[in-house]
């Protein structure tokens, strides 16, 4: 059932403990939003606990500081920035279908959880999370403000990308008068510090990269063994789906990610009016419309012919 910002604040204020469940592959919206949501409970008396399939990348650490992992059994489950239940991970086993209040902004959601607040006009989940901030009246300090400006930093390429709105900049604005936080460092640790294996890394990407469709389409693959060589692990790949979009001409930019021997995780980006969500769909995935993503199976040749064929069709040509 979709709920409104009322129903969802009531929940967490009449609840006495949440687990809050965040995406796999974790990114800064997510942390974010789970670990404002954390603090948001815990100041208010609650006992909360972030929960995720993977291990948070380090260059996050800034936004828990303050976080105690605690033992206990939750009244209610949570699920913030989470479209869908298949990326909860190895938590779908355990918490799919038991999902109380998902706090979202992909218009993909699949409205898996019992109540679902989904804002598909907010930057990020964040946003979402701050707008129940102002309705629950919790004061906004340091670390909220941390984890609230990372997740709307992240989520729109550092206020670059189309889901940048004025209700964003506003939000930002009001936390930059209200802090001390230094949002260029955050800047420079999420968008300009990159380990040596990563660049090494978007060498070899830009090395693999092809183009179809007569240059409407580019993409590029990463594979087990790209990231074997080079010594970097899958959470330092983030953000590495922006590169085939910087060709010239492109209007679709595809990053292949392999997983497993037989699996690969397709990120996709639109730079003008492709609708990638739409074409994500066509595959078995979603997302926003000019950032989505899915699952294929196969081998890499065979992957690339189903991404081909999904593009083409979402671009019309065929
Ligand atoms: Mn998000």
């Amino acid at each position: 059932m979709e709920i409104d910002f009322n129903s969802a604040a009531e929940m967490l204020k009449n609840c006495k403990s949440a687990y809050i469940l965040i995406h796999q592959s974790p990114d800064g919206d997510c942390i974010g939003a789970g670990t404002a949501l954390y603090y948001i409970l815990r100041g208010m008396g609650k006992k909360a606990r972030v929960i995720c399939s993977d291990t948070i990348p380090k260059r996050y650490d800034f936004m828990h500081e303050e976080y105690a992992e605690e033992e206990f059994e939750p009244e209610l489950i949570i699920a913030a920035d989470v479209a869908d239940e298949k990326l909860l991970g190895k938590y779908k086993e355990v918490y799919g279908g038991k999902v109380d209040l998902c706090i979202d902004h992909h218009i993909s959601n699949t409205g898996y959880a019992k109540n679902t607040l989904v804002r598909p006009d907010a930057s990020a989940a964040c946003e979402v999370v701050y707008e129940l901030i102002k309705i629950l009246n919790v004061d906004i300090d340091d670390k909220l403000t941390k984890c609230i400006y990372t997740g709307i930093a992240t989520d729109t390429g550092c206020f670059k990308y189309e889901n940048t709105t004025a209700r964003c900049h506003e939000i930002v604005a009001e936390l930059k008068r209200i802090s001390d936080v230094n949002f260029a460092w955050i800047n420079r640790i999420m968008f300009d510090v990159k380990s040596r294996g990563r660049l090494k890394m978007e060498s070899m990407a830009v090395d693999s990269m092809e183009h179809f469709l007569d240059g409407k389409c580019t993409m590029i693959s990463i594979t087990m063994e790209m990231l074997e060589k080079m010594d970097v692990d899958a959470s330092e790949l983030e953000g590495i789906a922006g590169i085939p979009l910087q060709v010239e001409g492109v209007e679709v930019g595809v990053t292949i990610k392999q997983r497993d021997e037989d699996s690969y995780k397709i990120s996709m980006r639109s730079a003008n009016d492709a609708n990638v969500s739409e074409i994500c769909s066509l595959l078995g995935g979603g997302g926003h419309i000019k950032a989505a993503g899915c699952l294929l199976h196969g081998s890499l040749e065979d992957v690339k012919k189903q991404i081909i064929e999904a593009v083409a069709k979402g671009l019309g040509l065929c």
